[in-house]
């Protein structure tokens, strides 16, 4: 694949229900990490400043209408028109923290009732993440969170389907941190896991080449 295994940047993503502390605890690991020299980003998916996400954020905003597939697959997509970037920003050392990913598609769309495996495929590929942290929280604790706004999957009902399905697509790989614990808790429980993926007393990243999604 011609990457070179032994400078590339870590893939990190971060997972969890609505108001779990994605957003927060993202931008206390950038801050970390440049703090002690590496280069790194911070990503979410959607991205809502291409065409393609532009599309996703109408449909969550509720100002249009489309098939559960159809917009599965735009949020695909919208990965997908990022991987050449991603993996680019990969390979030249930078670490990618990245706010919801493929599991995030999956576990949305299965809760409406699609097949998980169907959901799955269009997904098959993509970049696989070195580490996955699950921010851990029930849905009614997170709805208490300033309460939800007016975007389309902020009902609580629907929050409960999806920590279903998330819980479906655990594997023993993912870190699980208890996301009730108070903001500062849970950075620490972050940073421990970043150091189990990543030894910050080097610049480089000792991994394997970029393993690919659901494979
Ligand atoms: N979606 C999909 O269906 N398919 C896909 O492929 C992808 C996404 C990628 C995008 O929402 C929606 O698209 C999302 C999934 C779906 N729908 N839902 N639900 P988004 O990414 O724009 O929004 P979000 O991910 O749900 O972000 P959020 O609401 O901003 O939540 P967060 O980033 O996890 O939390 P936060 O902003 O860090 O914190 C929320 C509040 O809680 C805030 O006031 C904090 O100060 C507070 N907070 C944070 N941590 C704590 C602790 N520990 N204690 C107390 N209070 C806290």
């Amino acid at each position: 694949n011609g990457g070179n295994s032994e400078s590339r940047g870590a893939l990190i993503v971060l997972e969890g229900l609505d108001r779990s502390g994605k957003t927060s605890q993202s931008s206390r690991l950038l801050t970390y990490l440049e703090g002690l020299g590496h280069s790194a980003e911070s990503w979410r998916f959607p991205d809502r400043s291409t065409n393609v996400g532009q599309m996703i954020s109408s449909y969550l905003s509720n100002k249009s209408q489309l098939d559960d597939h159809t917009i599965h697959l735009l949020f695909s997509a919208n990965r997908w028109e990022k991987r050449s970037l991603m993996e680019t920003k990969l390979k030249t050392g930078t670490i990618l923290i990245v706010d919801r990913y493929s599991y995030s598609g999956v576990a949305f769309s299965s809760a409406k009732g699609l097949d998980i495996e169907w959901c799955k495929a269009p997904e098959i590929g993509l970049p696989a993440p070195d580490l996955v942290v699950f921010l851990d929280i029930q849905p009614e604790k997170a709805a208490e969170r300033g309460g939800y706004g007016a975007e389309r999957y902020e009902q609580l009902e629907f929050q409960r389907k999806v920590a279903h399905c998330y819980q479906s697509l655990h594997d023993a790989s993912w870190k699980i941190i208890d996301a009730c614990q108070p903001i500062e808790d849970i950075w620490k429980h972050l940073q421990e896991s970043i150091g189990l993926c990543h030894d910050m007393s080097e610049r480089q990243t000792p991994f394997l080449p970029l393993a690919k999604c659901w494979r």
